[in-house]
């Protein structure tokens, strides 16, 4: 790499930072400290390791990036801005409209701007999930994994590689705390899906101070424990080791990996990196221009992008994607041809539609005094719309047996590590995962769903909350609706369950009383 090229490429990364720390100063509000930290991670992983065409943000063969820390939300803003990412219709089509524009990135957090506190999906091309709670968008990434292993499994011809792609999620020591993110490691780890990779900031802050206070597991060893392909990075800035252990995960080709990487928050600004003070609060003026001055930038100049800088980013995430995209779309006019019946399939899918006849054998019960479970009804309702719906997948945290979701067609299977195309997931007893994970799978494009016990929607509220504020047409099958649940006694009895669900802003709670008010 010549001088020229390092030198475009540190005025790529320190611009994301600068724009990260205007905006949340701007704001008066937000975190600027880990986008600082993270500029050259999120640099590195769209520029020079992602296939992500920005021209159409939406292409079902891109690299998929997720920001799990949410909060550190600028770092997003600011790359797809530098990208160039286009908007896209309701469609999904690209526009001539670039997804986040700069004066976005100006009213950061302020309405009517797409650039909220944390990404939220669908507010702009290329926020692939919404994040905020932590731990979600690591889970979320596990459920992206899964779509593309069955996918693959499932479409993905000798000559036709549709699926191939690759998921990066960024997150923080909170991601990594939270109890979700170890449901969702011990499942990829288990399931060995190793297009998935999770970049760790370890960066050693938290809100209360340093993660001495709270932490102290051995991250690497648990998540090698955990099946997980570990590789560390000691320096953030480092985009030579930054692109040798991204490397290195595409050359892992049996187990997910995890990326830790040492970083130091709010680098370059002297009186608050490597502090808590750069977390959650703006720098101040005079600190944005110390750390301005620190990465040769113009001091006193806001949302300054030095010129060659949006050029940088369209000769590499740019070129890049639009050389991967045009491949996958000769392989995909090819499919079309040969595999006209899949590609329909494929194409219901692309467009967020229902394939024709999806409830053609949707049974009607006959009247009956005794009547029946509504569970059993569910079951053979489910299996009538899965088995006309072929991209529904879904599973139950280890009680299939009882909330009677296992799809029984032939040719339906389990979804196991030698087996990435069958339709049944086997989630464990890990409701919370569950949730986040069929939320992934939705915003992959596949219909599905998860089920467990009523009661036990308190464990993976917050995967639920999020399905309904993402407008994502999951369904959730909670069976055992009923204080009569005999000898399991209270802890299995749904009291304030219903309530609770009903509460949730936009979830559809429907509560069917007899067999065919489950086929309506
Ligand atoms: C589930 C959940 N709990 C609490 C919070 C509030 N919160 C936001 S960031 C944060 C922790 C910040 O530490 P870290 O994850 O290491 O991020 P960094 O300081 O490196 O940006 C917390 C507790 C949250 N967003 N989600």
């Amino acid at each position: 790499m010549n001088a020229a090229t390092t030198e475009m490429r540190t005025k790529a990364i320190d611009t994301i930072r600068a724009l990260s720390m205007d905006a949340v100063q701007t704001a008066n509000s937000g975190h600027p400290g880990t986008p600082m930290a993270l500029a050259p991670v999120a640099y590195q992983v769209f520029n020079h390791a992602m296939d992500y065409d920005p021209a159409h943000p939406h292409w079902p063969g891109r690299d998929r990036f997720i920001l799990s820390c949410g909060h550190a939300s600028m770092l997003l803003y600011s790359t797809l801005h530098l990208a160039g990412v286009k908007a896209v219709d309701k469609s999904g089509q690209p526009t001539d409209r670039l997804a986040i524009t700069l004066d976005d990135i100006k009213k950061f957090r302020q309405i009517g701007s797409v650039c909220a506190g944390h990404p939220e999906f669908a507010e702009a091309a290329g926020i692939e999930t919404t994040t905020g709670p932590l731990g979600q968008g690591i889970a979320n990434s596990v459920g992206f994994a899964i779509a593309q292993a069955w996918l693959a499994a499932r479409y993905n011809t000798t000559e036709h590689k549709l699926f191939g792609y690759n998921t990066y999620a960024l997150c923080s020591d909170g991601d990594i705390m939270e109890g979700i993110s170890s449901e969702a490691a011990s499942i990829a780890g288990h399931l060995g899906l190793s297009h998935l990779c999770w970049i760790y900031d370890d960066n050693k802050i938290t809100i209360e101070g340093d993660t001495d206070l709270a932490f102290s597991e051995d991250v690497g060893t648990k998540f090698r424990g955990l099946g997980w392909n570990v590789l560390h990075v000691d320096d953030a800035n480092d985009t030579q080791k930054l692109a040798r252990a991204l490397d290195a995960f595409k050359a892992c080709v049996d187990k997910p990996t995890l990326i830790i990487v040492k970083s130091i928050i709010g680098w370059g600004a002297p009186n608050k990196q490597n502090t808590h003070h750069a977390h959650g609060a703006p720098l101040g003026w005079d600190e944005c221009a110390l750390a301005k001055e620190n990465y040769g930038m113009p001091k006193d100049e806001k949302f300054y992008i030095a010129e060659g800088v949006y050029e940088h980013f369209a000769d590499h995430v740019g070129a890049r994607g639009a050389e991967a995209h045009a491949r996958w779309q000769s392989v995909w006019e090819s499919y079309r041809a040969t595999h006209s019946g899949k590609a329909a399939e494929l194409e219901a899918m692309f467009a967020g539609q229902l394939p024709a006849g999806w409830d053609r054998d949707i049974p009607v019960f006959p009247a009956s005094d005794k009547g029946d479970a509504t569970r059993n009804s569910g079951g053979k309702v489910l299996n009538a719309i899965a088995k006309n719906t072929p991209f529904m997948i879904g599973g139950s945290a280890d009680l299939a047996p009882s909330t009677k979701t296992t799809l029984e067609f032939q040719g339906a299977g389990s979804f196991l590590p030698n087996n990435y195309g069958g339709r049944n997931l086997h989630f464990g007893i890990r409701e919370h995962a569950m949730g986040a994970i069929i939320n992934g799978l939705s915003l992959s494009g596949l219909r599905a769903y998860g089920a467990t016990f009523f009661v036990f929607t308190d464990y993976m509220r917050g995967a639920m909350r999020l399905s309904s504020i993402m407008h994502q047409p999951v369904i959730y099958v909670l069976t055992h609706d009923s204080i009569g649940v005999g000898e399991d006694g209270p802890t299995h009895q749904p009291v304030e369950h219903l309530t609770a669900c009903r509460a949730i802003p936009g979830l559809r709670v429907y509560r069917p009383g007899d067999a065919n008010e489950v086929s309506e």
